[in-house]
């Protein structure tokens, strides 16, 4: 299999970005983001087909949801069994007594959309459970969003779903306990408290690879196609043999082939991972999680965080500064220099920082699949890149602010 890329810059993103708003918001994802006030906002609404069956089912759960807020408890039980979900309903009891009534010591984690707990089962069996933030009508939502489009996902890449637990107002998710640590405390954390020794290439690799095999078959092979939308290292969990799974789906989505949605919403996700057309326009489609997947690349390569203020204005932003040393020839440099390897794995090194930077592209269309991506990670495709004259930056005629 030859696959062929042509690696198209972005320069657009090299000097100054503080004088300039668009490319500020294009290139290192500092932007004001439109309003929420639905009239400012352009919406444009590609006309797509109903994207499947989930789609359908879960916007007529929300509409119900919405109106009918006082009952949802008995509206999401209703539709959770009308949906024929094989998720195990827990009692709120057990989970009670699995967390030791939700003990801080038991905390794993938290987010904008609840909190982690471990739990132990009377099996003895851990769990991790979560919590989910039910202030809002949108705190159900997700709740049956995540139920309805994980509960059939069957995946060693991806942390899977046991159960869920209705009790009143409380909304509770049950996941399988994922028994380490997630990448980004492996990667980042300089307390010593993961591990003292620094995580070795044929890890790193490991680790790349079992999360694009996650995330491809979350955008091809489920029977749902899936986009993720929060890719980064604090989701992707390690297990004590380092295996990946990708955790937290609670702003995964359902979407059909080649659809590019467009969301009026608020933009959600993480700053740093977001990819620029998602974050300028509301574009969302698979490309979107490519994007994400190219910083998470980066990230456990260079062993540096997406962003950071503290070093040098060229070097600030990961993907920007992986661009300037790839037109410069030097893309080597961003290897983390703690990394030692053999004249082999010098290959496989390049393989994947080539893959990354292709993922890391401006334009979506450039980017390539989740099925390329593994098939280059695995040196399952040979990667040319035509470095072609007069770089351009297709997207940047749109950015007069
Ligand atoms: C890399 O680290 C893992 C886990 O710490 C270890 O099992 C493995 O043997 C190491 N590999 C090499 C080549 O050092
Ligand atoms: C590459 O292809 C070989 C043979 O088809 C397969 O055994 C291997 O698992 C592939 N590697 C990856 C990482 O996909
Ligand atoms: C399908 C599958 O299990 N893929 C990978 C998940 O991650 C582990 C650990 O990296 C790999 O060994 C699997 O092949």
């Amino acid at each position: 299999m030859l696959m062929c890329y042509s690696l198209q810059g972005n320069p657009y993103c090299q000097g100054s970005l503080l004088k300039d708003h668009g490319k500020m918001c294009f290139c290192a994802q500092y932007c004001t983001l439109p309003s929420s006030n639905k009239s400012d906002w352009k919406v444009i609404v590609i006309s797509t087909t109903i994207s499947g069956f989930v789609l359908g089912i879960v916007t007529l759960v929300l509409g119900i949801m919405l109106h009918r807020s006082k009952k949802h408890v008995h509206v999401l039980l209703k539709n959770i069994k009308e949906l024929d979900i094989k998720a195990k309903r827990f009692e709120y009891n057990e989970l009670r007594i699995a967390t030791k009534n939700f003990a801080k010591e038991r905390k794993l984690g938290a987010g904008a959309y609840g909190v982690v707990y471990k739990g132990i089962l009377a099996n003895n069996i851990e769990v991790a459970v979560k919590q989910l933030c039910i202030k809002t009508k949108q705190g159900s939502a997700d709740f049956l969003n995540e139920i309805l489009l994980i509960s059939n996902l069957q995946h060693r890449n991806l942390t899977t779903l046991q159960g869920y637990c209705l009790h009143g107002k409380e909304m509770l998710l049950v996941y399988e306990f994922v028994d380490f640590c997630d990448l980004e405390k492996f990667l980042f954390d300089t307390s010593g408290a993961y591990l003292c020794q620094v995580m070795n290439w044929s890890t790193r690799m490991k680790i790349c690879l079992g999360v694009a095999q996650g995330l491809y078959y979350l955008h091809v092979s489920s029977q749902t196609r899936i986009i993720h939308r929060d890719i980064k290292a604090s989701n992707i969990l390690l297990d004590k043999d380092l295996n990946p799974k990708i955790a937290d789906f609670g702003l995964a989505r359902p979407i059909r082939d080649g659809r590019t949605e467009i969301m009026t919403q608020q933009c959600v996700g993480t700053i740093g991972y977001l990819a620029p057309e998602y974050i300028l326009y509301g574009q969302l489609s698979d490309k979107a999680d490519v994007y994400s997947f190219g910083v998470l690349l980066l990230e456990t390569i260079s062993g540096k965080k997406n962003q950071d203020p503290t070093r040098s204005e060229v070097e600030v932003y990961l993907p920007t500064q992986a661009w300037k040393l790839y037109t410069e020839n030097r893309l080597m440099d961003l290897i983390d220099p703690r990394l030692q390897f053999n004249n082999n794995e010098f290959f496989e090194v390049q393989r994947i920082l080539e893959t990354a930077i292709l993922c890391v592209q401006i334009s979506p269309e450039k980017r390539p699949s989740m099925f390329h991506v593994v098939a280059m990670l695995g040196g399952n495709a040979t990667i040319v890149i035509s470095n072609e004259e007069g770089f351009s930056c297709p997207q940047s005629r749109h950015i007069q602010t």
